[in-house]
């Protein structure tokens, strides 16, 4: 097996859902298996570049930050959310007292989705993007260092692996999602 080590063959719990019941292609399906190393736990994310991030041109350098932590990009696209999709994406916060106000934000103009993957990616890209208050988000962080606002914060990110198969399957379509062996998976690890 590659490089000689031992490693497991390990289903990416996403890819099963969209893929396993519903049958796309066996080809995708193969796809859905990652070498892992024993213990490690290779999942998808949802990340969001909120309109503020758009219109603040920030999309690059926030996206490269994804890119050398060494996560591998599985989705890309610009929306233009409508309130029906932005209500579903925050239904856990209707009647909260900032919830019109997000909903206003997140379908004031267009964002970025993505699906990024990787090992722990779910803990991984919320560690990148720093607490939700961009004043409290220490230097490093993507929040940290961009933003100073609480709702007007950049970047939305999955906050369990169970909300990131939901939310992918709301932001994606199961065609749009890529899979590809990453030239430099064997030595990111
Ligand atoms: P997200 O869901 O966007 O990744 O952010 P999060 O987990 O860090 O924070 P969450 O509590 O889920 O809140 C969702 C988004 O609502 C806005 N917000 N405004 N005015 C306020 O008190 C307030 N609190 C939250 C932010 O845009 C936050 O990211
Ligand atoms: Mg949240």
């Amino acid at each position: 097996m590659a490089n000689g080590n031992f490693v497991s063959l390990f289903l990416d719990h996403a890819n099963y859902q969209r893929t396993g019941h519903n049958g796309v292609s066996f080809a995708r399906y193969v796809g859905a298996f990652h070498l892992l190393a024993p213990g490690h736990v290779m999942q998808q994310t949802l990340i969001l570049l909120k309109p503020d991030a758009v219109q603040r041109h920030l999309i690059g350098s926030i996206l490269q930050r994804f890119e050398l932590k060494g996560l591998r990009l599985a989705a890309l696209k610009l929306v233009q959310a409508d309130r029906e999709l932005a209500e579903k994406h925050y239904a856990v916060h209707k009647g909260k007292p900032f919830y019109e106000s997000l909903l206003s934000f997140l379908t004031s103009g267009p964002a970025v989705a993505m699906v990024w993957e990787g090992r722990e990616a779910v803990a991984v890209c919320r560690n990148l993007m720093g607490p939700t208050d961009g004043a409290k988000a220490g230097p490093g962080t993507i929040r940290g260092d961009h933003a100073i606002s609480v709702q007007n914060n950049l970047i939305h990110g999955s906050d369990s692996p169970e909300n990131a198969v939901s939310e992918i399957a709301l932001w994606f379509d199961s065609r749009e999602l890529v899979t590809y062996a990453a030239a430099d998976s064997s030595w990111i690890g």
